[in-house]
């Protein structure tokens, strides 16, 4: 902890037992006799909060007194997940807390256990931005998150610096909490529902990403969010400065996706009709402070709105939206003389049946900065989705590869590899994650690779533990811990992997001498609401893991799991454990993926196809450090443009034809009405589209190299060192420098 700070606090192990046994006292009222393990868990967070506040306190009214420029990053998910032991780590009282506890006779892995994870999102999106509030609070840069449900200021610590960044959580209220002549005119019920109706916009998380849902609720949620937001900054913006032409030199609006989008008709709604700005001036503010951040190519996620329900929601924005289109067009017009067909593939009206109102559209005319999330998804970007914009607007369209915060992915999650790593390089990683190339030098060493296996191995052994308690199934943790861990959706094939299950078990079947590595299949994954393919995936995994897990006929040589509730704190107990890290989306469509950056940092090797963060993985680590298989993209097109027939590859791969089938057939699920899982079988025979046939054969000759390499233990123990030590890149610290240089030119400011 820099030590310049000094809190008010005691911070000693006797001080932090007093805050402890204070907090829950004076704030709990409850008595060291009778306190349960939830409010030692409570009274502990409160006292480490008042630490944490204490230096909040001091950064915000340093940002204050020197009118500081600051980032707002607005997102409608923050997938937080538990806060506790990264705010102690941040806080700098770790190690004096885990004394104090002992003294205490507490036990710090029981009352960690107690948090509930915060999980106000869906997945890479809301993770993504959690990894960058706590980057942006590492590196000084002075920053707001906001988001919505439950209202809160979360407090964000940097770790190793002074900064506390805060997250404001905007909850809906109803104006007035009990409404008389409602309820004289209609009773209870009447009198409650504006109550009721008023304080569901915040209440209610979408579980979905996959469709844009069109629920009206959901753009209620968007624009309620956007208006609090941007009522907040504009209120913190004319306390420090009088000109709005300073505007976007003090405020830089990043855009997690379209969700927010509306944020850019919201602000030229206020500097027009509350601040009577004329047009140009107020667009030239709007455009020169939002910048947008792209993270999915998927058609189907791609938010359009119908102009109706615009109307309806939020007509005064429709009109601006109408008025930025004309001016846009008149642009477009200048560019491309009168070609309609290019106008309209641009508007950001979709003309049809029912008029629709494109969100990307909107943030790409509106934001200065339009950047995707890894090198691949970029170039397709600026080549497939927006190919006209980026001749209308050269060099807006840039990239800003994806990362993820080392403090909680590898020192939090990791404590037994930080552990020997600092035993080796010291300390400064943490900050400066490039520091672990460093251990290169000890890759080719016996000692460190017994080390580094070794950690591996108690980790394993921990995870085995948790699959015992949440499966009631014993694995062994000297087989090769195979994980699959993210969102269920077909691009992700998780599909393609029951498929290789399935052939290994009928060779293991068919010569149960066969020699293969055993192996665990960790599966992990929550579904859309209403997607109903990946249900029926899922469904699928769990039958077979049931029939393979019970056949004695293998002796435990394969075991699958799909392991429940998939969320934050439970990817930080698989991320650890993981020898393999399956990545393995049809080229061309995952954005860019951070769960492979957390597998390998932690020194699991990937198999995967060169798709989003993959290709740059394999840049950094090396082509004999990674396992590449499959089409590429440019492969994916020119398969798709010739027209792809899924049974071509059905007939000509007797083992893929006969898992095909077996999948559909009703051998898994003997105790369920018949086809229950035949949905799969024929969406892979009879379109198959996310390519999982012909990618089938590479998929499992290059398993058979997993294999291959995980006997040979030093080898695989020199892969695994190599690939924590080239992941330097892959840290949200350097993604936020990026985007604080290149998007929001915004300076550190030391606490
Ligand atoms: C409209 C419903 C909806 C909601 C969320 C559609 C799409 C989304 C997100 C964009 C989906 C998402 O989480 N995308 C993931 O973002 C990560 C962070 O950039 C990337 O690493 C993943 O590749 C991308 O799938």
């Amino acid at each position: 902890m820099s030590s310049e700070f000094q809190s008010s606090l005691d911070t000693s192990v006797t001080g932090l037992k007093t805050l402890i046994l204070n907090s829950l006292k004076f704030r709990l009222a409850r008595d060291t006799a009778s306190a349960t393990k939830r409010d030692w868990a409570l009274a502990t967070s409160k006292a480490v909060q008042s630490i944490i506040v204490e230096r909040m306190i001091a950064t915000t009214a340093v940002h204050h007194n020197q009118n500081v420029k600051r980032v707002y990053y607005l997102s409608l998910e923050f997938l937080m997940g538990r806060l506790f032991s990264n705010s102690l780590y941040s806080a700098g009282v770790m190690d004096d807390i885990v004394h104090a506890f002992e003294e205490l006779g507490l036990d710090y892995e029981e009352l960690r256990r107690e948090e509930y994870d915060m999980g106000l999102g869906n997945g890479g999106l809301g993770r993504l931005a959690s990894c960058f509030l706590d980057s942006l609070a590492t590196l000084d840069i002075p920053a707001i998150g906001y988001g919505i449900h439950y209202p809160y200021d979360i407090p964000v610590p940097g770790y190793g610096t002074n900064t506390v960044n805060f997250l404001r959580l905007w909850e809906s209220r109803a104006p007035a909490e009990f409404d008389f002549e409602a309820f004289n005119r209609g009773g209870y019920e009447e009198a409650v529902r504006e109550k009721n109706h008023s304080e569901t916009i915040s209440k209610v998380p979408y579980p979905n990403d996959k469709t844009d849902s069109g629920k009206e609720l959901r753009l209620l949620q968007q624009y309620f969010f956007v208006a609090c937001s941007l009522k907040d900054i504009i209120r913190r913006f004319r306390r420090e400065n009088e000109d709005w032409q300073n505007f976007p030199e003090k405020v830089a609006i990043q855009l997690n996706d379209t969700h927010p989008a509306i944020a850019v008709a919201e602000l030229q709604r206020i500097l027009q009709d509350d601040y009577g700005m004329p047009w140009d001036q107020a667009w030239s503010i709007v455009t020169r402070t939002f910048a947008y951040t792209n993270h999915t190519l998927l058609p189907e996620a791609l938010e359009k709105w119908s102009v109706g329900l615009f109307q309806k929601i939020v007509p005064r924005h429709l009109q601006i939206i109408f008025e930025i289109n004309k001016r846009f067009l008149e642009e477009v017009e200048a560019k491309w003389p009168g070609d309609t067909e290019i106008k309209q593939h641009l508007s950001l009206i979709e003309e049809g049946s029912v008029q629709m109102v494109r969100m990307a559209h909107l943030a790409v005319v509106g934001s200065h900065s339009v950047n995707g999330v890894a090198a691949l998804h970029t170039e397709l970007l600026k080549k497939e989705l927006f190919p006209d914009f980026d001749a209308l607007y050269p060099g807006k369209i840039n990239n800003k590869t994806n990362g993820i915060t080392p403090r909680r992915w590898l020192l939090a999650c990791n404590p037994r590899l930080s552990e020997l790593i600092t035993s080796k390089i010291g300390h400064g990683w943490e900050r400066d994650l490039d520091k672990l190339r460093a251990l290169e030098a000890y890759a080719d060493d016996p000692q460190f690779q017994f080390d580094f296996m070794n950690v591996k191995q108690a980790n394993k052994v921990d995870l085995a533990r948790i699959i015992e308690r949440d499966c009631g199934v014993a694995v062994n943790s000297a087989a090769l811990f195979d994980v699959h861990v993210k969102r269920l959706h077909e691009y992700k094939r998780q599909h393609l992997n029951l498929l290789h299950i399935l052939a290994l078990y009928r060779r293991l079947l068919q010569d149960p001498g066969l020699d293969i590595t055993p192996r665990v299949f960790i599966f992990a994954a929550k579904a859309a609401p209403g997607y109903d393919m990946a249900k029926c995936i899922i469904k699928a995994i769990n039958a077979v893991a049931k029939c393979i897990n019970n056949d004695k006929r293998i002796e435990d040589r394969i075991k699958v799991l799909f392991l429940p509730n998939y969320r934050v704190s439970l990817a930080q107990r698989i991320v650890p454990a993981a020898d393999l890290s399956e990545q393995i989306s049809t080229a061309g469509k995952e954005a860019s993926g951070t769960g492979n950056m957390k597998l390998a940092l932690n020194g699991a090797l990937t198999i995967g196809t060169l798709d989003g963060a993959n290709v740059e993985i394999k840049e950094e680590v090396g082509d004999e450090n990674i396992f590449i298989f499959g089409l590429t993209v440019e492969e994916v097109r020119a398969l798709l443009k010739k027209g792809y027939d899924p049974q071509e590859y059905y007939m000509k791969n007797e083992e893929l034809r006969a898992v095909v089938d077996w999948v559909g057939s009703n051998y898994f699920t003997p105790d369920e009405p018949p086809g229950v899982l035949r949905m799969l079988r024929d969406n892979l025979y009879y379109s198959d589209p996310f390519l999982c046939l012909p990618d089938f054969e590479p998929y499992s000759e290059c398993q058979k190299k997993v294999d291959a390499a995980f006997r040979q233990e030093s080898r695989w123990a020199k892969m695994a060192i190599l690939n924590t030590a080239r992941m330097g890149k892959f840290s949200s610290d350097r993604t936020i420098a990026e985007y604080a240089r290149d998007i929001w030119k915004i300076e550190p400011i030391h606490i």
